[in-house]
């Protein structure tokens, strides 16, 4: 169950950017169209408010084979029995990674977030972490900086898990993280603000899908 495979199209979620859709319609049809991973990230719901999201989200995740991950509450994810959690610095602090996994045990994925080669290639190794992201590529309106795509590569050949790229990356950019060797792309405004979720979905898709096919 922990295992990563790669190649994914991961969604994670923010109702504030989704246009009057709620976060439920928004992962349906996105999971419809082939969406491989949810991360249900809502800065703005109670515990819970996010215990009923996050049961419904489960919920047509396993239907369809998606894993369901929950952003920043090790309880939540145990709670609402999660795929696995999604832990940044700050979570990281309050719960160091032995710590989260003797509470989560070991079925349970642990995903970091990284930002920089060195701080990927310190964590990835962690017997504890199952993948890690890394970002922000490029501009984005939940982070106030970005780190480029120069690491991608680099951070691609030398983790010691899979890599999930993340921040700002859209049907415009995503050749340029594709081709430098990234297997796994994460957005959140690419799919919420989308007009149409199931195409741009099957678009991102049909992208991740050529490089795979090279590879
Ligand atoms: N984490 P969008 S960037 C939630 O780099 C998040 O750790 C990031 O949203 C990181 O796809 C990011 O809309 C926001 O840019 C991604």
């Amino acid at each position: 169950m922990r295992k990563i495979k790669n190649y994914n199209l991961y969604l994670v979620t923010g109702e504030e950017y989704s246009s009057n859709r709620t976060t439920l319609e928004i992962v349906t049809a996105a999971i419809n169209a082939g969406v491989t991973i949810v991360q249900m990230r809502e800065k703005k719901k109670s515990f819970e408010e996010l215990k009923k999201l996050g049961a419904a989200l489960k919920c047509v995740c396993r239907e369809n084979n998606v894993l369901f991950i929950v952003n920043d509450d090790i309880f939540l994810a145990k709670a609402i029995d999660a795929d696995g959690v999604h832990l940044g610095e700050e979570d990281i602090k309050k719960y160091p990674l032995n710590i989260a996994r003797e509470i989560l045990g070991d079925d349970k994925i642990i995903g970091v977030s990284t930002h920089s080669i060195e701080e990927a290639l310190r964590v990835s190794p962690m017997p504890e972490v199952d993948y890690i992201a890394f970002g922000p590529l490029f501009y984005t309106k939940t982070k106030n900086y970005s780190i480029g795509i120069n690491d991608v590569r680099e951070v691609s050949l030398k983790s010691a898990k899979p890599v999930v790229f993340i921040g700002g990356i859209d049907l415009d950019n995503i050749d340029l993280v594709l081709a430098r060797g990234a297997k796994n792309i994460a957005v959140i405004r690419a799919i919420t603000e989308a007009e149409d979720v199931e195409g741009k979905v099957k678009l991102l898709k049909n992208k991740i899908k050529q490089y795979e096919n090279k590879n």
